[in-house]
């Protein structure tokens, strides 16, 4: 049975099912998983009445001040049953959801999508800090910056490539949340990999990779420093924090990362760097799908890979994505009000 090990835990593979492979993290439910199989099981839908409860409360209070105020304390038994449920899809197979049935319509004003993420987030988690700005709602959009200029591919229309959010900070958020206000009129598609499947595959067919990515590679800080600070960072891509497999990946962000360092890419790195890419594109890996206004894509950004292809917009109108980030309630530190990184 092959293994894999890093410094602070242990990630045990089990074998393979039907619908993907079976892995056990030492502390983490089974996970792993291949294909579009397991959307449908992924998805969730908020009945309409209880939507309704959440877009009143959402409804009102433009621009109103943003508080942190965790899981309201008079929730209602179907709300908690519908956040455990997705706190189940999360924290244990398959790592993600998608949530359909949030009310969005034409009469909403234009603060009415945060607030209603900003109020849902929290069943979930605390909201933790994207930018050196502090902004805990941030706007996925093709701002038309340019990344060869610093901008982070969040801002862009452009394939982002698989990755995981945060990959270049010490604290990477457990949670990532996407709720779409509008999509783009072609592409944008979302693409999810489990990165237990990719770990598993690696450790079959080349585990002197898993051993090189168990190592620090350089990534690009993409301008979320502070004065003083490097621009780059160095971590493993495969890691684990308490027996739980931790995956940081941007590809793009590591190329810049060894050329922002001054260091060049020794032939193992890129060999293994590659190796990883082409077991992601490996056909039939990946969840393939799109978001519609008002879906929402949560996922574990420990374990679940994403990917966000190229897309257009309609002249009149951009594609717009709302991102949180969120640390569990029950997540260790998860009560103070500190974001993560930058
Ligand atoms: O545009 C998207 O669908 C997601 C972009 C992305 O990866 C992110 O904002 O973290
Ligand atoms: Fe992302």
């Amino acid at each position: 049975m092959p293994r894999t090990q890093n410094r602070r835990g242990k990630i045990q593979i089990l074998g393979s099912r039907s619908s993907g492979l079976v892995m056990r993290d030492e502390n983490g439910p089974e996970v792993g998983w291949n294909g579009n199989g397991v959307v449908a099981e992924a998805t969730v839908l908020i009945p309409d009445n209880i939507a309704q409860d959440l877009s009143v409360h959402a409804g009102s209070g433009q621009n109103q001040r943003r508080q942190v105020e965790g899981v309201p304390p008079n929730l209602s038994a179907e709300w908690r049953s519908i956040v455990s449920l997705i706190r189940k899809r999360l924290d244990g197979w398959p790592g993600f959801v998608i949530i359909t049935g949030f009310p969005i319509g034409p009469d909403h004003d234009v603060d009415y999508p945060r607030r209603l993420v900003w109020r849902f987030g929290q069943y979930l988690g605390q909201p933790v800090t994207q930018d050196t700005l502090g902004t805990s709602i941030y706007e996925v959009v093709d701002t038309g910056a340019s990344t060869e200029a610093g901008a982070r591919l969040s801002v862009t229309n452009k394939r982002t490539g698989f990755h995981t959010d945060n990959s270049f900070e010490k604290d990477v958020p457990r949670y990532v949340a996407l709720y779409c206000v509008e999509a783009a009129e072609s592409g944008g598609r979302s693409q999810l990999i489990s990165a237990h499947t990719i770990v598993e595959r690696l450790c079959k067919i080349a585990p002197d990779v898993v051993e090189r990515l168990k190592l620090p590679v350089f990534f690009d800080r993409r301008g979320g420093i502070e004065h003083g600070e490097e621009p780059y960072a160095s971590y493993p891509v495969i890691d684990s924090v308490e027996g739980r497999l931790v995956v940081r990946y941007l590809r793009y962000y590591i190329e810049s990362g060894y050329a922002k360092a001054g260091q060049r890419m020794d032939v193992e790195t890129r060999i293994a760097l590659d190796t990883f890419d082409e077991a992601c594109a490996h056909p039939g890996l990946a969840a393939d799908f799109s978001l519609s206004r008002g879906d929402m894509l949560i996922v574990d950004n420990y374990c679940v890979l994403h990917n966000r292809t190229q897309f257009h917009d309609d002249r009149t109108r951009q594609r717009r994505l709302l991102r949180l980030w969120l640390r569990p309630h029950d997540e260790p530190g998860a009560d103070s009000s500190a974001g993560v990184g930058h």
